[in-house]
């Protein structure tokens, strides 16, 4: 990767050499307004932008450029032949591998032909008994067990399975991240439903975790659901990912279908938030909305009504600032009938993440997006915080690539990710 800094005397003007320079995958790090020089504070103010690289950037700069006159552009296609196509065709033309089929592919269809179907009859009751220990968190976090000491007999509640493998598969599962009692529960439930055998062998006990898992998950696909425009917004705390993710599901959608889709912005926090959207608009082709107030929303939804998909950003929150929720609600209330989803990193602590849920809960929250997988392999969350909060996963991040790091969720897919196989 290339990181460089770039200096402008305006905003406009330090993005334009960033374009120049490392083309439509710049990745816009920082900015920040600097004053230079023996005067200090009475000098013109200047923009400064720290940007950065992964590939090729004359090849992607220069393929910017030559896009952005709104020209054919000459690509070279895989027969070896030229042919014209413009700079939206050749963004949908970018190979991406569907990550959920090539993993389908990759299964193991014989083993999982296994009966263990009657056993999804259980689970209703195992969802049940996970709810059921939804408790208030304690006002003191608990403090990790230190390593090597967590000796198995030396558990009560764990003697009480009376079952040296279930007591091995608790720490295992815990140390899968999973919260202390979903892995009991789930320990157990094994315990009950597998004999000896099946509980020594570890293919078919990762098999029956990995089902067991996937039925107790709820899942959305908001971009391949229902007719009529979509209006999807994306919230959450700061830095999660929220722009990133807006532009991977708009390329996502382009990619798939050929429906039309406008950008919206409400993110008018950060002088820099509305261009970062605006960057990844013009490489699309894509109109960009800056929003200032609920009513310009009203008024941007009616110019947009022959839209099929509006995709709305938002400031970064922190869970603590309610002025700034209720700004959010006052946005995206049930009024504005958007789908609201909530964008989490996977890797926060799961105590903080039932707070940020709760504060989110101001606005109705249709789903939730777990970004940055890739940044962590403590991913319990995945499976405690859906089923506590009772709301389904739409999309998993994996990566600061744009489009490609984005998976829909599905059930093994999400199920491997809890269990440290992705
Ligand atoms: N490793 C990793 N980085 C990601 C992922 N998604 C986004 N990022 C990076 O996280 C940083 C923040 O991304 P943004 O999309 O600007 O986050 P945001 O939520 O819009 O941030 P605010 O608008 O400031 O609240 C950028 O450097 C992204 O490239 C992901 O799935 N994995
Ligand atoms: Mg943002």
């Amino acid at each position: 990767m290339q990181v460089k800094v770039f200096e402008a005397e305006s905003m406009a003007a330090a993005l334009k050499k960033v374009k120049a320079t490392f083309g439509p995958d710049a990745l816009i790090l920082s900015t920040r307004t600097i004053r230079t020089g023996p005067l200090g504070l009475l000098q013109r103010p200047r923009i400064e932008i720290t940007a950065a690289i992964e590939e090729d950037p004359v090849e992607t700069a220069e393929l910017y450029n030559r896009s952005a006159t709104k020209r054919p552009v000459k690509v070279q296609s895989e027969k070896g032949t030229d042919e014209s196509i413009d700079y939206r065709q050749l963004w949908r033309k970018r190979k991406v591998i569907d990550p959920v089929e090539s993993e389908l592919q990759a299964m193991d269809r014989q083993a999982r032909g296994e009966d263990i179907t009657s056993l999804r009859a259980e689970l209703q009751e195992l969802k049940a008994a996970i709810r059921e220990l939804n408790r208030p968190a304690p006002s003191v976090p608990p403090q990790p067990a230190p390593i090597n000491t967590a000796e198995p007999a030396a558990r009560p509640n764990v003697k009480a399975s009376g079952s040296e493998r279930i007591e091995r598969l608790i720490l295992d599962l815990k140390a899968r991240d999973l919260d202390d009692s979903t892995a009991e529960t789930l320990a157990r439930y094994a315990g009950e439903r597998l004999n000896s055998h099946q509980l020594a062998d570890p293919n078919y006990l990762n098999r029956f975790f990995l089902d067991t898992i996937s039925d107790l998950l709820r899942f959305a696909s908001p971009l391949g659901d229902g007719d009529g425009q979509k209006r999807l917004a994306l919230v959450g705390p700061t830095g999660v990912g929220k722009t990133t993710t807006i532009a991977k599901l708009a390329a996502e959608y382009l990619r798939q279908r050929n429906g039309r889709v406008a950008l919206f912005t409400i993110d008018t926090y950060r002088i820099a938030a509305p261009e970062q959207l605006r960057i990844y608009g013009d490489i699309m082709n894509l109109p960009v909305e800056v929003i200032y107030s609920p009513e310009q929303l009203r008024t941007a939804f009616a110019a947009h009504s022959d839209k099929d998909l509006i995709l709305i950003d938002t400031s970064g929150r922190s869970h603590h600032d309610q002025t700034g929720m209720s700004e959010l609600a006052a946005f995206l209330g049930p009024d504005a009938r958007t789908e609201n989803h909530l964008v989490l990193a996977t890797g926060t602590r799961g105590r903080d993440l039932t707070d940020i849920v709760a504060s989110f809960r101001r606005i109705p929250l249709a789903s939730l997006i777990f970004s940055k997988i890739d940044e962590t392999r403590q991913r319990g969350a995945l499976l405690d915080l859906p089923l506590r909060q009772n709301l389904p996963i739409s999309y998993l991040t994996n990566g600061q690539r744009v489009p490609e790091d984005i998976l829909a969720a599905e059930p093994t897919l999400v199920a491997e990710c809890i269990l440290g196989q992705q």
